[in-house]
């Protein structure tokens, strides 16, 4: 194999397009070829992670434990494209420096869009449960969410299309020689 792997991380609140941006992205490399893995709810929180909730330190602990997952799969040298709110700066640093002290790039994708067009957005009526107070911690409404700082890429999806995130990636994938 001549690829070595690489940990694509998005964090964003729900409903910002995440998980479309990492679907898209994974197609796009399996066409081109790519050893591509997706980390989302579905395998994550269904399964390694079916006994945390989302209060501050399940989250932590969620997050702690996909920098870890994520890690190995980039280092059996996957395309790793992970896809969680990852709410605490905190915790996405603690992945990163996990990522850094493998010597194993880490790609912090901040997938931006306002509180007020995903709570327009609101595909599965989440947010509105929260404003009613029938989910509780709800990020973005009664959970913090620490926006990166200085994250690899900011694509701000009330703004671009999907093709046009993929491009940004992978664009930013190639320069940087990781695909
Ligand atoms: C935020 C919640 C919550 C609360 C359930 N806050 O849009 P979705 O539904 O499909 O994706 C959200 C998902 C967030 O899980 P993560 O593992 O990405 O979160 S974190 O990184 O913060 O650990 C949402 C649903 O779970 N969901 N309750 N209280 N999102």
């Amino acid at each position: 194999l001549k690829q070595k792997g690489v940990t694509i991380w998005l964090t964003g609140l729900s409903a910002s397009g995440k998980s479309t941006i990492a679907c898209a992205l994974e197609q796009h490399l399996l066409h081109l070829q790519k050893f591509t893995y997706r980390l989302d709810g579905d395998n994550i929180r269904f399964g390694l992670n079916k006994d945390l909730g989302f209060d501050e330190k399940s989250r932590n602990e969620n997050i702690r434990r996909i920098g870890e997952v994520s890690k190995l799969f980039s280092d059996a040298s996957a395309v790793t494209i992970t896809a969680f709110i990852s709410p605490y700066r905190q915790d996405r640093a603690v992945a990163r420096d996990l990522h850094e002290k493998a010597s194993i790039p880490f790609v912090e994708v901040f997938v931006d869009a306002p509180l007020s067009v995903v709570e327009e957005r609101d595909p599965k009526g989440l947010y509105k449960k929260a404003r009613a107070g029938e989910i509780k911690e709800f990020t973005g409404i009664s959970a913090p969410y620490e926006a990166p700082e200085k994250p690899e890429i900011h694509i701000r999806t009330d703004e671009t299309s999907v093709v046009e995130a993929v491009q940004k990636i992978t664009d930013y994938l190639i320069t940087n020689g990781y695909l």
